[in-house]
């Protein structure tokens, strides 16, 4: 044990002095070495955001092609082992590339804003958790763009996924690339959870945490307990096609439902974990446009851990068309109906909220709002397949791939976009243009539900999703037009939106400090933040630092201009998991190789692993090993102090 040095923290008032001290110690290293080494949260949500949106592009264009080719009837545009590849390259690079990795960005950039701190408390570990997910991207496209593309659908069920009938390469593009995601899944979602439990400013006790810490934190506890079950389903399903294990095949006494279980463990949970977060968006967000608290925090907050625990024991909902005993699918049916409770509290909270406050419209405000809807749409139709024999009628048509985009881009899309015009000032410093946000919001809205609502009819007329082309004459041409017009329709929404981001990113009016007058945190800092993100530590005594005046709702008052300089080196404080007493005085790391190079030497390691390539294999190794000892070779500076009390 390092001997305890003990430590008074000194305690000043935010002046230029100060910021000046503290500028040259938390600023990144210039040129391009900086960009390569940073390890700060705002560099690197920024990071996340801007390759999560690429990748909702590149998804969106597969689904473009996906549309082009059911337009009519009969067509011949694509080839069906294309059209296959698409569809599941589709679902995986929404699912994994962009909905989840989309909101570990937008966290990472406002997490230490909103809890008071000066970084995350893993800031080494953020960065490579994201060069991981840029070199997964890039690794679960190679098989792709090659030709060689997973063709099994995202849940890439065996026997199909096994070698016998995937020969080709591309189901193993797909099986390491998720391991190496799930490496980046997972170290993330530890530092989320640190961060949550030991970086909160002194006084933002658990009590006065943002509804978006709960949903990130949630998520990311759910993510360290499922992640494991997928990175193994997937390593076990490599094992099976390249070395002649079993593990679910029958023939040698494994089981192909093994798979169905593993995956639907993790996948449950993980739409949960790709939703939960974008609810607290809306939760924390819908509030400021409606000038008063949400209605409902910590039911809210308690409905956002009940959805997560009880989102683990309804995954055989994915699986009532397996032959399991009706015992356990009535189990399963039952937690799946109960599970649409918390959600129902979330709802009722935010209509209350734009009930009783005074709404004034802004582009973030309808897009936080319209999510409400979608949300009960998608809702509704995911409460009526939790019902065992209405989902034997409609399991596998469209009525499912119309329930899986209300949800996904109800509950993820329409909150993502919003948050981007809700904190663009924040992350850049300068304002959307609202009146293209206008035309943005209602192209996507009246898009998106022109082509998906009639995806609910084509599937109750029978209609099976992952379906090349079909017949003329059978009822399902008008539809499927409607549905490829309102998806163009759609996709021009996003694209407004692409050009929104791009033209005010360069030119868009100059942002305040708190230019919506928000309760938070992070609009008591600059526009965008200074690198140390705030100049002394705030003490927090309410849910709504900012809103203290007006709402008088705790008789202490929070101090934003007076506290910890913390400036004798690159310093920041962690404070006690529940009630966030001030606990430790922690020396932050400086840029580094490190993260950047393990992901490069892991990138190596999945490529040899790809090409059982032993010698390759071996160099892959013995990088990791040698970025890892880069990483954790000790260094004197990073020490801990015990603050003095009284
Ligand atoms: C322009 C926007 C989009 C369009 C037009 C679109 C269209 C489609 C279509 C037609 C399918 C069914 C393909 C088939 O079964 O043959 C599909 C599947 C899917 N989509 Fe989308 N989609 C869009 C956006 C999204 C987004 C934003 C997400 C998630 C965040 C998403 C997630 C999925 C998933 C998970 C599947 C299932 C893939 C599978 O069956 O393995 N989509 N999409
Ligand atoms: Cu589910």
């Amino acid at each position: 044990m390092r001997p305890a040095a003990t430590r008074t923290p000194e305690i000043g008032d935010d002046t230029p002095k100060l910021r000046a001290r503290l500028h040259p110690i938390w600023d990144a290293t210039p040129g391009w070495r900086g960009w390569f080494t940073t390890v700060d949260h705002k560099e690197i949500g920024l990071r996340y955001i801007v390759t999560a949106f690429l990748l909702l592009a590149l998804g969106g264009l597969e689904a473009l092609a996906i549309r082009l080719q059911l337009m009519g009837p009969e067509l011949r545009l694509l080839t069906p082992a294309q059209y296959n590849q698409l569809f599941t390259m589709h679902g995986i690079t929404m699912i994994f590339l962009f909905a989840s990795p989309i909101l570990s960005g937008f966290s990472n950039f406002l997490w230490p804003l909103l809890l008071g701190a000066r970084d995350m408390a893993f800031p080494r570990l953020n960065a490579f958790s994201y060069w991981a997910y840029l070199a997964a991207a890039l690794f679960l496209h190679a098989g792709f763009v090659s030709g060689n593309g997973p063709d099994d659908g995202w849940f890439n069920y065996v026997p199909y996924a096994d070698r016998a009938f995937s020969p080709g390469p591309g189901q193993d593009f797909y099986a390491l690339g998720m391991v190496l995601l799930g490496i980046s899944t997972s170290v993330g979602a530890a530092n989320f959870v640190v961060t949550a439990f030991k970086m909160r400013a002194p006084g933002m006790s658990i009590n006065r945490m943002p509804i978006l810490i709960w949903g990130t934190l949630t998520a990311s506890v759910a993510n360290l307990v499922v992640v494991p079950a997928v990175s193994l389903a997937f390593f076990l399903l490599w094992m099976d096609r390249q070395f002649g294990t079993a593990f679910f095949r029958p023939a040698g006494g494994g089981q192909p439902l093994l798979w169905q279980h593993l995956f639907w463990i993790f996948g449950h949970p993980w739409v949960y974990a790709i939703v939960l977060p974008a609810m607290g968006m809306v939760s924390d967000g819908l509030p400021v446009f409606c000038r008063r608290p949400l209605v409902g925090y910590s039911l809210v907050a308690l409905s956002t851990v009940a959805t997560m625990i009880l989102g683990f024991g309804v995954w055989v909902h994915h699986m009532f068309a397996t032959g399991l005993p009706g015992l356990s699918l009535s189990f399963f049916s039952g937690a799946s109906i109960v599970i649409t409770v918390p959600s129902a509290v979330a709802v009722f909270a935010w209509l209350a909220t734009i009930w009783t406050g005074k709404p004034y419209v802004t582009t973030a405000f309808l897009f936080f709002a319209s999510m409400v809807l979608l949300f009960v749409i998608g809702g509704v139709s995911g409460f009526m397949t939790a019902s065992v024999p209405v989902d034997w009628q409609l399991t596998d048509t469209y009525f499912v791939v119309a329930h899986l985009h209300f949800v996904l881009v109800g509950i993820n899309v329409f909150p993502v976009v919003g948050a981007t015009y809700f904190w663009f000032p924040k992350l850049t410093g300068r304002m959307m243009d609202e009146q293209l946000g206008r035309w943005n919001f209602w192209t996507m809205f009246l898009g998106f539900n022109l082509g998906f609502l009639p995806m609910h009819l084509t599937g109750l007329l029978g209609m099976p999703r992952r379906v090349w082309t079909y017949p003329a004459g059978i009822g399902w041409s008008t539809l499927n037009m409607i549905t490829t017009i309102g998806s163009f329709a759609f996709a021009v929404g996003v694209l407004l939106f692409f050009v929104n981001v791009a033209k005010s990113w360069r030119r868009g009016a100059k942002a305040e400090a708190d230019p919506w007058g928000g309760p938070t945190l992070e609009w008591a800092v600059a526009s965008p933040p200074a690198p140390y993100n705030f100049a002394v530590i705030p003490t927090i005594a309410s849910r709504h630092p900012l809103w203290e005046e007006e709402l008088d709702e705790s008789r202490g008052r929070s101090s934003l201009a007076r506290g910890m300089t913390l400036d004798r080196g690159k310093e920041a404080i962690t404070t006690t998991p529940m009630d966030a007493e001030p606990d430790r005085i922690v020396e932050m790391p400086e840029d580094s190789w490190a993260p950047v190079a393990l992901a490069v030497a892991l990138q190596v390691l999945f490529v040899a692993l790809l090409a059982k390539f032993w010698a390759a294999i071996a160099i892959g190794g013995l990088l990791v090993l040698g970025a890892l000892l880069l990483w954790l070779w000790p260094q004197r500076a990073l020490l801990e102090r015990e603050p003095a009390h009284g």
